[in-house]
This record gives C-alpha cells, structure tokens and sequence, in this order.
C-alpha cells in the first residue's frame, strides 16, 4: 500500500503552486498525494485574477470522504481562505495528533492578491495552536502574523519567537527574499538553527508550496525538524535553478526526481 499525504489547500489552475504543485511533490517524494480544496482561484503564472472560496462545511465533506478510506501519514495546509475553513482546518488538525502537519500560512500571493481575509489571520493562529510541527512563513507573512516588519535575522529570529508563544509550534521563517544571502531560521522552542543556500536571482511562482510540501514528505520519512528543513531547502534550490517558463508570466518548477 502506498502511504498518502494530503495537502488541503488552494488550486492555481496555472499548476505552478497550490494543491497541483503540493501533490507533484508529494508523489515526486514516494507518496501518494491527495488534495482537499479551499478554494479555486483564476490565475495564470503571471497573476491571480480571480478566487472562489469553497464553503466550509464542503471543506469538511472532502476531508471526512477522504479519511473514510484513507489514512493520512501527514497533513499540509496552505491557501485556507477564510476564517470559517480555517477553523474547519483548526478541527481537522486537532484529529491528526502523531502525524506530521506542516502549515504554509499563505497570505498573499506573489502578484498581490489577498488568499486568505484579512480579519482571518488571528483565527488561523488559533486554529493551528498546538496542533502542527511546524509553521513556514515567508519574510513577508512572518512580518504579518507577528505584528512587525522581518528583514533581517536578528528580526526572523524575533517574529520566529513570537509565533512559538502564540501557536506552541515550532517556526521556520523562509528567507529565500533575505538580502544579500538566502537564509532561513528555525526556532523550535528552544534552539535557533539557520538554513543558508546560496542566492538564486531567478522570478519563480510556486516556491513557498514546494518547499513546504518537501518539508512534510522528508518529515513523513521519519526525519528530524532539521534534518527535513534542511533537506527541503536544497531540494528547493535545485528546483528553482531547474524552473523553466511555460508562456507568459513566471517560470515553474518543472517535475523533479527523487533524490538518493
Ligand atoms: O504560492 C502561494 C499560493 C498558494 N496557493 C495557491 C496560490 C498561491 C499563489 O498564487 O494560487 C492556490
């Protein structure tokens, strides 16, 4: 039997980001990838034009028709939307203790669109409190959800800190914007580790979702917190130096091999 993972998440009808990106990398890292949806969003690789937010209770209908058969060895979640399917998410969460659940607070996306409400953010901190292994947020939601500007580490380790008090979850602050170099910073509670890469200057749509789908498949693996953060950050830049175009807009991540 092939053991599933299951991203509940946005679709980007583009496939650069979002639950089709999310599920290539699940199968990509020896799983099967399954997807319950928050909402469906118009947008091709150069930008969101449009987004549809699926009810909450539906939200509900896919995960319980899913787990009637299915038992997931780990859970993602990325685009929620609203606050109503984000405390859909907060339950669903709660029913998954001793898997991994990594949470991608997705707040906007690259061309500015707002993915999840804006008076919801209080309310996805509540829902995912002690309920995950590890939060992701970008510099720019980082920034957000801890009430501060992040640009720097002495600032990622700040808001790092801050989400840890709020939520009781480890936090990995992406810094794939950080300048000059690419570093990102793990506060777990008690140890700050740094994840460094070298800068790659290249326009990519999709990357928050691909990393944080690898985190998860390396943390189903079975591998550490950081051991699995720094996987996925490789694997992330080697997916970025592999992005290609697919028309107009940004590039994608194209698909990749397993790597080992
Ligand atoms: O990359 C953030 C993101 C996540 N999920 C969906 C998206 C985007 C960005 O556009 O469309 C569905």
């Amino acid at each position: 039997m092939v053991r599933t993972l299951v991203t509940i998440a946005g679709h980007d009808p583009s496939g650069g980001a979002g639950a089709v990106m999310d599920t290539a990398v699940f199968r990509g890292l020896g799983f099967h990838g399954a997807a319950v949806l928050t909402a469906v969003t118009a947008q091709g690789p150069s930008g969101v034009r449009g987004l549809v937010a699926l009810e909450p209770d539906f939200l509900w209908a896919q995960y319980r028709a899913l787990v009637r058969d299915v038992r997931p060895v780990g859970i993602k979640v990325g685009m929620a939307a609203t606050g109503a399917n984000a405390a859909v998410i907060g339950r669903i969460l709660g029913r998954h203790e001793g898997i991994p659940r990594v949470i991608d607070p997705v707040l906007r996306s690259s061309s500015g669109a707002a993915l999840l409400e804006p008076a919801a953010i209080s309310g996805l901190l509540d829902a995912v409190r002690g309920r995950a292994s590890v939060l992701t947020p970008n510099l720019a939601e980082a920034g957000r959800l801890a009430g501060m500007k992040v640009d720097s580490l002495e600032t990622m380790a700040e808001a790092a800190r801050r989400l840890f008090d709020r939520t009781e979850v480890p936090c990995l602050v992406t810094g794939g914007h950080l300048r000059p170099e690419a570093v990102s910073l793990l506060f777990d509670g008690r140890r700050t580790r740094l994840f460094a890469k070298k800068k790659i200057r290249k326009d990519v749509h999709g990357t928050g979702c691909f990393f944080s789908a690898a985190l998860l498949a390396f943390l189903a693996q079975g591998r550490s917190l950081p051991r699995a953060c720094a996987l996925a950050t490789d694997l992330t830049a080697a997916a970025i130096r592999a992005a290609v175009g697919t028309g107009r807009g940004r590039a994608v991540i194209p698909g990749f091999r397993r790597p080992g």
